[in-house]
């Protein structure tokens, strides 16, 4: 394999004196610091292209949630998948590299893997709509020339396109055609066919969507006009007037628990916010009382596996591994005990990161995954595709309009990561065919008052949580502390973890009154700033 040009090239793409670190979706950081990522990780695509016989790897440029001056890439496997984990360290290998050392580093991994360098390399990358994404992008692409690998350039778009694009590719079609119209067509046709299978007299109300001034506006306003005469979406933070994630989008409003700025909300509207990618959504809403109220990912997990539980049940399907839902310890603690003992589906917790959640859903036949911030999606086994596609042959005339809505939804799932506007369908959906409103939605079950705070430190990375991030191993008297205080107040629980996209440490608190859940989550903040050293101002009582 001939490096020349890459020694050549990397010298317009100089590392800074950064100890880069893949983290929870990728590297993020402030943008101007990640030129030299950015070449690299189209060098690293080329290999992972390379070992996996050619099939296309996927290179998205965004730092999704963050705030606009940050950027970030997020990897995409050939199926759709991030990154598969066993490579997360060749990727921080070679972003780390001093400038000297990339090419041997890059060789290391060629004999790590045992990778064919002879066979061709195919990268398609993509971006979101922050200004120096095309640069970054640019960077990227270099990075893949220069190996000699052949890059596909989808421009901007969101994240989840980009993912489908990729298993598109790799699927020679099957999965979908590998373009935007073939993305937008695939979603609007099953929402549309589903729309007609539930009763195509039937409306709902519009929707409200947030569109975080980002990527999610500029599709969504597409997609609403496939499915125009189904559902009315109504635009707002379009990236005209505001600024990228300030003030708005899923983010803002899952941890501020409030209304995004840009959006007039009037009693019982249904309203919505994508992220700075448009992988994640909540919905929010005003109730009768005029409080503002959240159903976030939970209460979108608890929702999608109550209808397909239903449809499965009067279709009279059983499957092996049966229908389960993934959450994070974020999820709130109202949300699993309904899951578990109301509803009866099992519950299993993974580590933050839709990857950890993803590949834990895999051990159904049909497995819900949302982290509450929004993140997620639903995946079926072959088999359970297998079970629903043959049970179409010998259903009753009852069962038969089951099977074939749950054989629409599978259609109308974005399989291949959480996606924001495939979410959006799935959840309108289920709300029309019950006829309810977000104010009935979130009647299901009460969330316990929560809050989600950040602390910054001088280095996150001296907390080390256990496997699933519920407890804290080091350092152990922060542990100690977050013990005894959680004794204190009834139904309460805290913990704390160093966040894998931003320089924070996030807290998590919830107990059964609000006052209750304040007062835990300022004392676990300051104990988090108080033992590691925290920076900036003390949290308050
Ligand atoms: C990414 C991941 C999510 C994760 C979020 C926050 O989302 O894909 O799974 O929940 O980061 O992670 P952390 O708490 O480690 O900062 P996104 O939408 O920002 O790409």
């Amino acid at each position: 394999m001939d490096f020349t040009v890459v020694t050549k090239n990397g010298l317009n793409h100089p590392k800074p004196d950064i100890k880069f670190t893949y983290g929870t979706a990728g590297f993020r950081m402030k943008a101007d610091l990640l030129d030299s990522v950015m070449f690299r990780m189209g060098l690293l695509a080329v290999l992972r292209s390379k070992c996996k016989e050619g099939k296309s790897i996927g290179v998205m440029v965004t730092a999704s949630h963050n705030p606009e001056p940050d950027n970030g890439v997020k990897l995409v496997d050939p199926y759709g998948e991030m990154l598969e984990q066993s490579w997360e360290k060749h990727a921080t290998k070679i972003a780390q590299s001093s400038d000297t050392d990339l090419v041997q580093c890059l060789q290391d991994v060629v004999s790590e893997e045992n990778i064919n360098t002879s066979v061709t390399a195919n990268v398609v990358v993509g971006m979101d709509t922050r200004l120096v994404s095309t640069a970054l992008l640019s960077s990227v692409r270099e990075g893949v020339e220069s190996l000699g690998g052949q890059c596909k350039d989808y421009g901007v778009v969101s994240t989840p396109q980009l993912h489908y694009f990729v298993t598109c590719i790799n699927t020679n079609g099957s999965y979908g055609e590998p373009t935007e119209e073939g993305y937008f067509k695939k979603f609007s046709n099953a929402f549309i066919k589903l729309h007609n299978l539930i009763g195509s007299n039937l409306t709902t109300r519009p929707s409200k969507l947030d569109g975080a001034n980002g990527v999610g506006a500029l599709k969504g306003r597409v997609l609403s006009k496939y499915i125009s005469e189904y559902l009315k979406i109504d635009v707002f933070n379009d990236g005209t007037n505001g600024i990228l994630n300030k003030g708005c989008g899923a983010d803002f409003v899952k941890t501020n628990q409030k209304a995004p700025a840009g959006i007039e909300m009037e009693v019982n509207d249904k309203c919505l916010a994508y992220d700075g990618d448009a992988d994640r959504v909540v919905y929010f809403y005003k109730n009768s009382e005029n409080k503002f109220k959240l159903l976030d990912g939970d209460k979108i997990a608890t929702l999608i596996a109550s209808f397909i539980k239903e449809k499965l049940d009067i279709a009279g399907i059983q499957l092996d591994k049966g229908l389960g839902v993934v959450q994070t310890a974020y999820a709130n603690g109202s949300s699993t005990n309904y899951l578990n003992d109301k509803m009866g589906v099992p519950v299993t917790i993974a580590k933050t990161g839709v990857k950890h959640l993803h590949h834990k859903a895999l051990s159904y036949d049909i497995g819900v995954y949302f982290e509450a911030n929004g993140h997620g999606t639903v995946i079926y086994s072959d088999n359970a595709k297998a079970r629903i596609a043959s049970a179409a042959k010998t259903a009753t005339n009852d069962q038969k309009r089951a099977v074939e809505i749950l054989s629409a939804f599978i259609d109308l799932t974005n399989e291949t990561v959480g996606d924001a506007m495939s979410d959006m369908l799935l959840v309108e959906t289920v709300l029309l065919e019950r006829q309810i409103t977000c104010e009935s939605w979130d009647r299901e079950y009460t969330d316990l008052p929560n809050k989600l705070s950040k602390v910054a430190v001088k280095d996150r990375r001296v907390i080390q949580p256990n496997e699933d991030e519920t407890r804290v191993l080091q350092p152990t008297e922060l542990q100690d502390k977050i013990d005894q205080v959680v004794k204190l107040f009834p139904k309460a629980r805290s913990f704390v973890r160093p966040s894998g996209t931003e320089d924070v440490v996030r807290v998590y608190a919830e107990a059964e009154t609000a006052e209750a859940t304040a007062k835990l989550s300022a004392f676990v903040s300051r104990c988090v700033y108080d033992i590691c050293n925290g920076v900036g101002d003390r949290p308050q009582a």
